[in-house]
């Protein structure tokens, strides 16, 4: 493959220079290229050939034992001042950061091929996409990259001479946890990753530039990049209305994406279609509304609890052309994880690699292992996934892990007011990301990790693009998360959701009345449809409750976040939550 960007390949010849590999392959995106990397990786053990008549085409792959998730501790955004990173960003100064990173990966590819690879976030050649270059020494980088994005010969067609583009460097170093660094460089519009081998940091298409890169372009460039799904909701008649919704990592995104309406909803005709499960980049389109695209092409889900009830169509998805890490590898040459089914495999390696008996309650799989998944091989992908120019959006919705406090949904009075909910977005952590699991902390639009830039000029854009759009979407806050006495889910959740994304279309379309109370809009009990389902009006009425002391205690809570930014806040926000405080007072 010939580059004729004389950008690019300086950019190539420059990493060449500080890694020091024996060789440099460019990824042309062909099968038979990608096929002879499968052969390689196999034959050191990188990956592992499935049974290729249950799961053909698919592979197995372990990451080291200290390299399972992101490291938000380690992941820094590096611009020009720190104030530019803002009070939730790890910051370092840009040439320390290339100066320790130099010290890190200098020399780091003796003896190694050197993988450059092409890739494009979005349709190649529509108006949404961005393109990358991702220099990588590890195969199976480049063998997620051709899932998760489109790569190869036509994305350096599409960019010509153009230098607009990611530059992205990945070493796997020697897996080190003390120098693994993430490192984003919004006004160099690069990155560098070293000493991980784990998906979220090293596939720099994803969270490196589709969100902490894009939200910084798109601030500029008068766009938005967020940590969403886009899923359509085809009613009866044929039509198809798109939501977007944003949760934080392992918080049912991909699950609500690929959601099956239950059997009264299917028997009526109601359909749910998936555009994207993790990532969209949204723009203002001709007529004056948000169009959403997803840049991703293909899905890196969380795998427990993935089964054939919970999400059939995520699971189908990883039936063909798919890679596990850190699940169990069975000796039938399948694999399994916690919720796949009731019968945990003995005898079999868990994620480690390890023999594992399930009877001593320890995890097979990692809590944060994942199947990288063609999007095109889900069965209810959205015949307008690929669409040049997005999906029209009708309303937004963001949601969290609360055990109390959030009810079901709610709605918010405006824009402003949305932008608002989206700000105060709290939830529960999970293994997504390594650190204490259910910790309730401030993410606000499920971007706390991902943010590019100050997260209080963030909150600017989304308040200033509110008011470029002619037919704002409505904006609405889901927690299919809250918990009994006894510590079990209260809502039934995954396909039972529909209920509730019916009530969010009835409000978008005004055909539906709600209770205001001092958060919002909240259902009347009686409009969210319980049919079919074995679920009290009662209880509904109790997860819709806002309670007005625990609300109070947030109300403190989101006074001490918002005191991180200082002066930044942007006055709407301010005078939304001074509202909010008169409300619960009334
Ligand atoms: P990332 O890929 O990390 O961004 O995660 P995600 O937001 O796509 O989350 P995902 O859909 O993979 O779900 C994460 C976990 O939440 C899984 O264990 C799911 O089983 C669980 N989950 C998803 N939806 C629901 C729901 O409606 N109710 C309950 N109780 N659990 C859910
Ligand atoms: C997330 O953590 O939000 C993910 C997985 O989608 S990762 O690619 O690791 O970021
Ligand atoms: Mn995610």
């Amino acid at each position: 493959m010939e580059c004729k960007n004389q950008q690019v390949k300086d950019f190539v010849q420059q990493s060449a220079d500080l890694l020091k590999p024996d060789q440099i392959v460019w990824i042309d995106g062909s099968e038979e290229q990608l096929e002879a990397l499968r052969q390689q990786a196999m034959a050191t053990g990188e990956i592992v050939k499935l049974d290729q008549e249950k799961l053909p085409n698919c592979y197995y792959h372990r990451t080291a034992v200290n390299d399972v998730a992101r490291v938000e501790a380690r992941t820094f955004i590096c611009s020009d001042t720190k104030e530019h990173a803002g009070a939730t960003n790890n910051w370092m100064a840009p040439a320390d950061a290339y100066a320790m990173t130099d010290e890190i990966m200098r020399g780091k590819m003796a003896g190694r091929t050197m993988y450059v690879i092409p890739f494009s976030m979005g349709v190649v050649g529509s108006p949404f996409s961005k393109i990358g270059i991702e220099i990588t020494d590890s195969i199976y980088v480049v063998l997620n990259m051709a899932i998760m994005t489109r790569t190869g010969e036509k994305v350096l067609e599409a960019l010509g001479d153009s230098n607009d583009f990611v530059r992205g460097q990945h070493a796997k170093c020697d897996i080190d946890e003390e120098k693994r660094y993430i490192l984003q460089f919004p006004e160099d519009n690069a990155i560098r990753s070293c000493n991980s081998g784990y998906g979220g940091n090293v596939l720099l298409g994803k969270k490196c530039f589709a969100l902490r890169i894009a939200s910084y372009q798109g601030r500029k460039e008068g766009w938005m990049a967020e940590h969403m799904l886009i899923l359509g909701i085809e009613n009866p008649q044929g039509e198809t209305k798109y939501v977007a919704a944003a949760f934080p990592s392992a918080c049912g995104k991909t699950n609500l994406a690929m959601l099956i309406p239950p059997e009264g909803y299917r028997a009526k005709g109601y359909k749910v279609w998936t555009v994207g499960d993790d990532i969209a980049w949204i723009r203002l389109g001709p007529d004056g509304r948000f169009y959403a695209q997803n840049p991703e092409a293909g899905f890196f889900g969380v795998a427990p609890g993935t089964n054939e009830k919970s999400n059939p169509n995520a699971l189908a998805s990883t039936r063909e052309g798919t890679i596990f890490t850190n699940v169990v590898l069975k000796d039938d040459g399948t694999v399994w994880w916690e919720g796949l089914d009731k019968n945990p495999p003995t005898g079999q390696l868990n994620w480690k690699g390890e023999p594992w008996d399930p009877a001593t309650g320890e995890k097979g799989a990692h809590p944060n292992s994942r199947f990288t998944a063609p999007a095109r091989n889900c069965p209810c992908i959205s015949p307008e996934w690929e669409n040049p120019n997005g999906v029209p959006l009708s309303a937004i919705i963001f949601g969290g892990r609360r055990a109390k406090t959030a009810p079901l949904v709610y709605q918010s009075r405006d824009w402003d007011h949305g932008v608002f909910v989206g700000s105060i977005m709290a939830s529960e952590t999970t293994a997504a990301a390594t650190g204490a699991v259910g910790v309730v902390r401030r993410d606000p639009m499920a971007m706390l990790p991902f943010c590019g830039y100050h997260m209080a000029d963030y909150w600017q854009h989304w308040l200033d693009m509110g008011k470029l759009i002619k037919t704002q979407p409505k904006i609405f806050n889901v927690n299919w998360f809250r918990l009994d006495d006894e510590g079990h889910f209260i809502w039934p959740g995954f396909g039972d959701n529909m209920r509730v994304l019916q009530w969010i279309m009835a409000r978008c379309f005004d055909e539906v009345g709600a209770v205001d109370t001092p958060i919002g809009y909240v259902p009347n009990a009686e409009d969210i449809n319980l049919e079919g389902l074995d679920f009290s009006i009662d209880t509904l009425k109790d997860i819709l409750t806002v309670d007005k002391d625990l609300w109070r205690e947030e109300v403190a809570g989101i006074h001490e976040f918002y005191a991180k930014f200082g002066d930044r806040i942007p006055a709407e926000l301010k005078a939304e939550l001074a509202k909010l405080e008169a409300n619960l007072e009334k």
